[in-house]
């Protein structure tokens, strides 16, 4: 195969640059094309207008390079894409069914470039949410102080889970001189990935928990925070408390539309060799379209009462009866 002069293909270049500039420039003040629809609507209770029929406000300015404006994509994110829907009232309500990503419309094979602007804001928020740290004033609200696990960055948090499994020998010996040992319950908090979960729910969820425990009589442990934390590390923690049931807060992996869920862990007298085959979960704690966390609170005082009851917890607590 041979390939073209480098000046053909450049000259070619220069002339399609051409065109869509003079195409870009004819549609000033005129409606958008199918590739630029114009912005969506401003948040507002009214129910999204399908986005071909909003007022266009795509706009071009003059000199050699184009400016094209769409506004906000995080705005009135279910307003239909598709022009002309047969039945936009059954178009609308089946777009608020889900979270998934339908009815979002096209730009001949391709996504509209309000569809591909919203994803890439959203990918954005999982950053934040992944890479944030947990502010140091929420915890001392609660009275916790903060160790970290065997992980230093957050990339090494990413790419070796076993670290985040496992304290420091500086975190278990502050560990042990802070906390009370043998409790029946020992809170713990983790930022494991996503911060904002913790921001945004801990102030919600945390005096539930502590209220619900003690009205069951039960004793709680010291409430402390672990920075680049796992799932697994309730085994290691525990082996310094020795702790009946180790409740851990938790960031869940943030999805592409709700980056703030907290998770609960829990189990009974974790220790090494335990697994998730005797952890419990209760996931998608969140204002944004999960459990509310002060709902989610009660629930895990209840779970947790059961567990304690059958000192079990996880397949052992199912395969006994003591919970559904
Ligand atoms: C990632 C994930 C997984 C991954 C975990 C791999 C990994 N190393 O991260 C894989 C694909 C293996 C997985 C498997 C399962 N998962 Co899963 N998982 C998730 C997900 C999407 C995110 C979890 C998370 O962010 N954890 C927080 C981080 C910081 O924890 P971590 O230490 O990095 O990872 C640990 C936990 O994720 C834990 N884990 C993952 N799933 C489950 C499920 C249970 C019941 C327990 C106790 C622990 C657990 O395993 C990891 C290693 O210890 C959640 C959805 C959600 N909204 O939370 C579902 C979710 C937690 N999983 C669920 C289920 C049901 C399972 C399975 C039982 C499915 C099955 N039938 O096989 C298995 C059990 C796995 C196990 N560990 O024993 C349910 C739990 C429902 C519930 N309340 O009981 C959830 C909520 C999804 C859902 N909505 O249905 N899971």
């Amino acid at each position: 195969m041979t390939s073209q002069p480098r000046t053909t293909a450049d000259d070619q270049l220069r002339s399609i640059v051409a065109d869509v500039l003079a195409e870009l420039g004819s549609q000033r003040g005129s409606a958008p094309s199918a590739g630029m629809p114009p912005a969506p609507l401003p948040a507002s209770s009214a129910p999204p207008a399908p986005v071909a029929a909003t007022p266009a406000t795509t706009t071009v300015s003059s000199g050699p390079t184009p400016h094209i404006e769409l506004g906000d994509p995080t705005l009135n994110r279910r307003a239909p894409g598709i022009p002309n829907p047969a039945n936009p009232a059954g178009l609308t309500n089946l777009i608020a069914s889900t979270g998934a990503r339908i009815g979002v419309g096209r730009a001949g094979p391709r996504p509209l470039t309000r569809s591909l602007l919203l994803f890439q804001a959203d990918h954005a928020v999982t950053q934040d949410a992944i890479f944030g740290d947990v502010p140091q004033a929420l915890l001392e609200r609660f009275g916790m102080f903060a160790v970290q696990t065997q992980v230093t960055t957050h990339d090494e948090f990413l790419l070796r889970p076993d670290l985040g499994r496992r304290l420091t020998d500086e975190a278990k010996a502050t560990i042990g001189s802070r906390c009370t040992k043998n409790p029946n319950v020992q809170i713990v908090v983790g930022d494991g990935l996503s911060a904002a979960a913790v921001t945004n729910n801990l102030d919600k969820i945390y005096p539930v928990l502590v209220d619900g425990f003690r009205s069951a009589g039960l004793s709680l442990g010291d409430p402390f925070f672990i920075r680049y934390c796992r799932v697994g590390i309730i085994n290691d923690l525990n082996t310094v408390i020795g702790a009946d049931v180790v409740v851990l807060l938790i960031g869940e992996r943030p999805g592409l539309g709700v980056a703030d869920a907290l998770s609960v862990y829990s189990g009974w007298q974790p220790g090494p060799g335990k697994t998730d085959a005797d952890r419990d979960v209760v996931c998608m704690i969140t204002e944004n379209g999960g459990t509310n966390p002060m709902e989610a609170g009660a629930f895990v005082v209840e779970h947790i009462r059961k567990v304690i009851a059958a000192k079990a917890s996880g397949v052992a607590l199912r395969t006994q009866g003591g919970d559904s």
